[in-house]
């Protein structure tokens, strides 16, 4: 991006200092920087001794075979022993370890001793069913309490766990199965959501009949609603479970034995199987929830709004929360049932401070209005987050003044399923933060942005995003695939890890995201990411989302072509459209000015709230649209389709 683009993109310029009182008790200070720059494998081997060993690593990092790396490879623990058995022999069996909240409005509460019970007895239930250490497990289950038993029992036999998002369909699931090899299947009848209950057993069955090594399926009833059922195949988690002992005995495994597989769609075919390992993923995913979120067990509530079935799901409510003793809220539903008004009645509840959630969601909820978590009592916050995509400048903005009662810290968190756990962010004790920027790497990690020839770009440019030393929490590989692992992040800019995110650097160094390196336009020979227009589009009070793409056009290579929500009390009109042309040129430069704007009421998302672009751009240059699969709502492109007039 030219740096006279960029001087005009970048124009955020509010600040905000860390409240005195969370900056004199942070858990982290500025010093963790000081201290990780002069030794960086010293301060992780400090901090896997926040875990409970079996056997004490002597090694830190083992980087002899790049890009494979070994984190703590002599060291032996077992990790379900480190998020659950540690706090009852420390003395806090009878802290809540998770609330969990249905949809429907039923809840219990369950503590580190009661949680302790249910995984060994989980655990037993699976060597009954003859899974052993190194078998694959696929997960396929709603966000109830029981999947994270199920998850840490997994854990804790050595057998590696694959979730699958409940929301994928039989085909996902059958390729994920196959490609893991699993032999178990995890699943329950159905969960709530969207206020009825919906049946997942039906995709498990289909899923299995197109693959033939699973040898049972172990099935959790949650709504009640008939199922078929395949005797001597399938076995009900609450008959088998209630006959083990609620002794086992967890075993130690080392450090780099594989922890669970994470299937993240690439850019083409298949689906890649992330994997991660033990001892360096649990030390970071452990450190990065004690040092983002400030976490306080003996007083916090945290509330992750993830789903399982996503890494956010693995890192911030199995693996880091629990590894730290953290009692939590698990929600089954959605935020709209039975009201807009749920996520706060659920914070009022269990007086959660800090929450943890996605733009999407906070632009939904700046949509639906003000005036609906001013209803409710938010005043236990004290922290909030967010992670998944660019959040815009008016998105932080609203979060902070409407949920954060104008005080909280935000902690912009950048990583992925492949890092495994946080990689940039603000510190809440000690950053002083910008809305809309992730800003700086944690104490301990590598990041910088480099242009095409994978330069260093100076302060104030943009270019893509790498992680320039190897950290604990990182992939292994893709399971499976040692060849497209390094091709995929390994191969773009010799011995540096290749996010695909583009992203600049300010005055400061500090560096704001810009989106997938797909998402950037090449407008008369500028790129400009669709991220900041989208942002400056938003930062109208007319509009609540946009979604821009770059479309090809004949005299300047792409066009920018932007898909805009009105806010509630807005309307369609020849004259706001022009507005919103000249606000976009105010406040991003005339260059940036879409050709087209179109109104629309949905956007096209994934399950995990990312925009597929790539739909929106297939109707901005007249094409087909592709494959929609992956869609949270399938139905989405036609709505859009039929809000457009027919010339587009
Ligand atoms: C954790 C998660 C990873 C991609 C990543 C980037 C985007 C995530 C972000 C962010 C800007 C943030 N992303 N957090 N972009 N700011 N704070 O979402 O993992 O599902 O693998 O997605 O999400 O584009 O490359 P995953």
């Amino acid at each position: 991006m030219s740096n006279e683009s960029l001087a005009n993109l970048l124009k955020e310029e509010r600040r905000f200092a860390p409240p005195a009182e969370l900056a004199a008790a942070a858990n982290v200070t500025a010093a963790a920087y000081a201290q990780a720059s002069e030794d960086r494998l010293g301060f992780w081997a400090e901090q896997a001794r926040r875990l409970s060993w079996a056997v004490e690593p002597t090694e830190t990092l083992d980087w002899s075979n790049p890009p494979f790396a070994k984190w703590f490879a002599d060291g032996k623990l077992n990790v379900a022993y480190n998020c659950v058995d540690r706090h009852v022999e420390a003395g806090n069996g009878d802290r809540v370890a998770i609330h969990f909240e249905g949809e429907p409005g039923d809840s219990r509460s369950i503590t580190y001793a009661q949680l302790k019970d249910e995984v060994s007895q989980a655990a037993n239930a699976l060597l009954e069913l003859g899974v052993t250490k190194g078998d694959r497990v696929a997960v396929y289950l709603p966000m109830i309490a029981e999947a994270v038993v199920a998850i840490l029992a997994c854990a804790r036999i050595g057998a590696t766990h694959s979730v699958v998002f409940g929301g994928f369909s039989a085909e996902a699931l059958a390729s994920r199965i196959e490609d893991a090899d699993a032999k178990l299947v995890i699943t329950a009848d159905g969960g709530y959501r969207r206020g009825k209950p919906t049946a997942l057993k039906p995709a498990v069955d289909e899923a299995i009949a197109r693959v033939d090594r699973v040898e049972h399926v172990l099935v959790i009833r949650r709504t009640g609603q008939e199922i078929s059922w395949t005797e001597g195949r399938d076995v009900w988690w609450h008959e088998i479970t209630e006959r083990q002992s609620t002794e086992h005995t967890p075993e130690a495994h080392d450090a780099e034995h594989p922890l669970f597989i994470l299937y993240t769609s690439g850019t083409t075919g298949k689906p890649k199987g992330i994997l991660h390992t033990s001892g360096g993923y649990l030390t970071q995913a452990s450190y990065t929830h004690h040092a983002v979120f400030d976490l306080k067990p003996e007083t916090d509530v945290f509330w992750c709004t993830a789903d399982i079935g996503w890494v956010t799901g693995h890192s911030y409510i199995v693996y880091g929360p629990l590894s730290n003793g953290a009692t939590q809220v698990i929600y089954e539903g959605t935020p709209d049932t039975p009201h807009q008004g749920r996520f706060w009645e659920v914070i009022q509840k269990y007086g959660v401070t800090i929450l943890y959630t996605a733009p999407t969601a906070i632009r939904t909820f700046m949509k639906w209005g003000d005036d609906i978590p001013a209803k409710f009592d938010l005043s236990s916050l004290r922290l909030l987050g967010s992670v998944g995509e660019p959040i815009n400048p008016e998105a932080w903005i609203w979060y902070r003044e409407h949920i954060g009662a104008g005080k909280t810290p935000i902690v912009d968190t950048w990583w992925q399923t492949e890092t495994g756990a946080i990689m940039i962010s603000p510190l809440p004790g000690v950053t002083e933060t910008k809305p809309g920027s992730a800003q700086r790497a944690l104490p301990g990690i590598a990041a910088t942005v480099v242009d095409d020839e994978a330069r260093e770009v100076a302060n104030g440019s943009g270019g893509y995003l790498v992680l320039t030393e190897p950290w604990p929490s990182m992939l292994r590989t893709i399971w499976g695939d040692d060849q497209r692992y390094i091709d995929t992040y390994w191969s773009r800019f010799e011995g540096r890890y290749f996010a695909g995110d583009g992203a600049k650097k300010d005055e400061d160094g500090d560096i704001w995201l810009l989106g997938r390196v797909d998402d950037v336009m090449l407008v008369s020979g500028h790129n400009i990411s669709t991220t900041e227009v989208e942002s400056a589009l938003v930062g109208h009070p007319a509009v609540a989302e946009s979604a821009v793409v770059g479309a090809t056009d004949a005299t300047t290579g792409q066009a920018i072509v932007a898909f805009v929500i009105l806010r509630g009390t807005a309307t369609d009109s020849e004259e706001l459209v022009a507005e919103l042309r000249d606000h976009v040129g105010r406040t991003l430069g005339p260059i940036a000015k879409p050709k087209q704007i179109k109104v629309v009421s949905e956007l096209p998302k994934t399950r995990s709230g990312k925009i597929m672009r790539r739909l929106l751009r297939d109707i901005a240059e007249g094409r087909e649209v592709g494959d929609t699969t992956t869609l949270a709502d399938s139905s989405v492109m036609n709505l859009i389709q039929s809000q457009l007039p027919s010339a587009g």
